[in-house]
């Protein structure tokens, strides 16, 4: 199986492979705001709606389907760790969005979680081939509590940009805060700039 190795976007951000006031680990902690929810794959139902041409609808067995590609990244937790060379499986962002057609008018996305997450990027940040929807971590399912069934990896941004147990996706004509961010996490979120709170 072939993996792209996405871990030199760092050179568009920093000098350094490793974000301003991290630290490495080996480990990966679990940050959820509410626990661990449990979910069934009959049940799992992913939406994307709001500013597209075709809202979609996929079954588990539907999205994992989809065209996928591996990439090694690494992983900013703005609580001051980072994890390096994570192989994440899933389906990029830009392939996603080309399937919906998105909308001139789209300026911004939300991201959904099924325990009631959300988190927004601007479309021009979150449109890129690193940010995956994903399903598998280092080629196995991904962990419920990291996320699974599918999770979003943002390893441009700090963590909280990745709605984990993500199941839809809203494209925006205005910007709307997420979850932490408006409770005082930032908005733009670059580790290289360690832009952590507002
Ligand atoms: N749905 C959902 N996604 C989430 C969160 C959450 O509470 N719910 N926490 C965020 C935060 S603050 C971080 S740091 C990362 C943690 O991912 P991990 O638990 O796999 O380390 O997930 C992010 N995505
Ligand atoms: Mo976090």
């Amino acid at each position: 199986m072939s993996v792209r190795d996405v871990t030199d976007l760092y050179e568009e951000f920093g000098d350094d492979r490793l974000p301003p006031g991290q630290r490495e680990t080996s480990r990966f902690p679990v940050l959820s705001k509410s626990g661990t929810p449990s979910w069934s794959p009959e049940d799992w139902e992913f939406e994307v709606w709001g500013a597209v041409e075709e809202p979609l609808s996929f079954s588990l067995s539907e999205f994992e389907a989809l065209p996928s590609e591996t990439q090694r990244q690494d992983f900013h937790c703005v609580t001051g760790w980072s994890r390096f060379d994570n192989e994440f499986t899933g389906v990029p962002f830009p392939a996603l969005a080309e399937r919906a057609g998105v909308r001139d008018d789209a300026a911004h996305v939300m991201f959904h979680g099924f325990d009631g997450y959300t988190t927004d990027l601007p479309l021009a940040e979150c449109d890129r081939e690193e940010v995956l929807f994903a399903w598998e971590l280092d080629g196995e399912p991904l962990p419920d509590d990291h996320g699974g069934p599918v999770r979003v990896v943002t390893p441009h941004k700090y963590a909280y940009k990745g709605a984990k147990w993500v199941d839809g996706v809203e494209f925006l004509t205005e910007k709307r805060l997420g979850y932490w961010e408006k409770r005082g996490y930032s908005d733009t979120a670059d580790p290289w700039n360690e832009e952590r709170y507002s």
